[in-house]
């Protein structure tokens, strides 16, 4: 019986197969392949809803993506940059599913009002992938989510200010992440967590949304209010914002590093060679280059393979003199 059952199915596929040759299927690769996923000589197309470009996190990050989903790779990448505009990036994964993709990469600009979209691509049976950040919505509303766990770099941004302040009363002004982003949440919970206890206390907390003109201008604000003696400690959710600040505060006449100690997220290379130069005390790493691991889960999903909910990137930490031992050999 088995037998049979099973040449029965193999004489299917090969009817199947040689029905979609002769009605001359449409070029591999195309948008509305039935089913270009999963065969080894198709392309697979994957809509990339990217979150804009206002860091350099965010530049190394895209490099990473556009290198991993290549045609060399078996992909056929369609590419959207939100410009960080949460309605915008909703409409670039609506269009992705209209063109019929085979699956969806979304790295969400914030965490929430991501409901009704991921149910119309799940309605439409294309997977969607989240990078980087992730979201509130129900997790059978999304296939896996690649990240960093933002928390954990938050904590580890805390215990290095705790153990450097101790109980020494601490004036801090944070400048925030993107409003209602995973990482501005989340490393701004884990960074409390962790010093409890210590004599810091937060006399102001803004976002300046990952930039480092939203870095600098909010810190212009906090100078003109507290004056640079007024602030012991700056904690910035990413380099980018702590390098707008410097500017603020070096144009104010003040030495970062030194009047103000200050501590980031992200570990790009302008970070780094801020921090190695002095001007930063401490960074925590946030390892952008994901794209080799989220295209290899892709195909895994596309294929119908099983994946785990969820993959983290191990992120490192550094002081200036670690920084200065490893500047020169990081890729990004
Ligand atoms: C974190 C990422 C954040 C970076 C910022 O993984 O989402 O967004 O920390 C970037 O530099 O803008
Ligand atoms: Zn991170």
């Amino acid at each position: 019986m088995r037998k049979s059952f099973l040449s029965t199915i193999a004489m299917a596929g090969a009817t199947a197969l040689a029905l979609a040759a002769c009605s001359g299927s449409t070029e591999p690769g195309t948008t509305n392949d039935p089913g270009t996923g999963g065969n080894g000589d198709e392309l697979i197309t994957v809509g990339f809803a990217q979150t804009g470009s206002e860091s350099g996190w965010r530049a190394a990050n895209t490099q990473s993506m556009q290198t991993a989903f290549s045609e060399d790779n078996g992909f056929k990448l369609v590419f959207n940059a939100a410009d960080n505009d949460p309605a915008a990036q909703i409409a670039a994964v609506r269009s992705f599913i209209n063109q019929g993709v085979d699956a969806i990469v979304i790295a969400p600009i914030v965490s929430d009002g991501w409901d009704d979209v991921l149910q119309e691509a799940k309605d439409a049976g294309i997977p969607v992938i989240l990078e980087d950040r992730t979201v509130s919505a129900s997790d059978d509303l999304f296939a896996t989510w690649v990240g960093l766990d933002f928390e954990r770099e938050g904590v580890y941004a805390g215990e290095w200010a705790a153990e450097y302040f101790g109980d020494t009363p601490t004036r801090m002004v944070v400048l925030e992440g993107t409003t209602g982003s995973a990482p501005a949440n989340d490393r701004a919970k884990g960074f409390n967590d962790a010093i409890a206890g210590s004599g810091i206390v937060t006399i102001d907390s803004q976002t300046g949304d990952f930039t480092r003109d939203g870095g600098k201008s909010v810190m212009e604000g906090y100078i003109a209010k507290y004056g640079i003696d007024g602030i012991d400690l700056l904690y910035a959710h990413n380099d980018d914002m702590g390098l707008g600040a410097i500017e603020a505060i070096e144009a104010a006449g003040g030495k970062p590093g030194e009047d103000i100690i200050i501590i980031t997220i992200d570990a790009v290379r302008d970070g780094m060679q801020a921090l190695v130069d002095g001007k930063i005390n401490y960074i925590v790493e946030c390892n952008p280059l994901l794209g080799e691991l989220v295209a290899g889960i892709v195909k895994d999903v596309v294929a119908g393979n099983p994946v785990d909910k969820e993959y983290f990137v191990e992120d490192q930490k550094f002081t200036q003199d670690e920084a200065a031992a490893v500047i020169d050999s990081r890729l990004y």
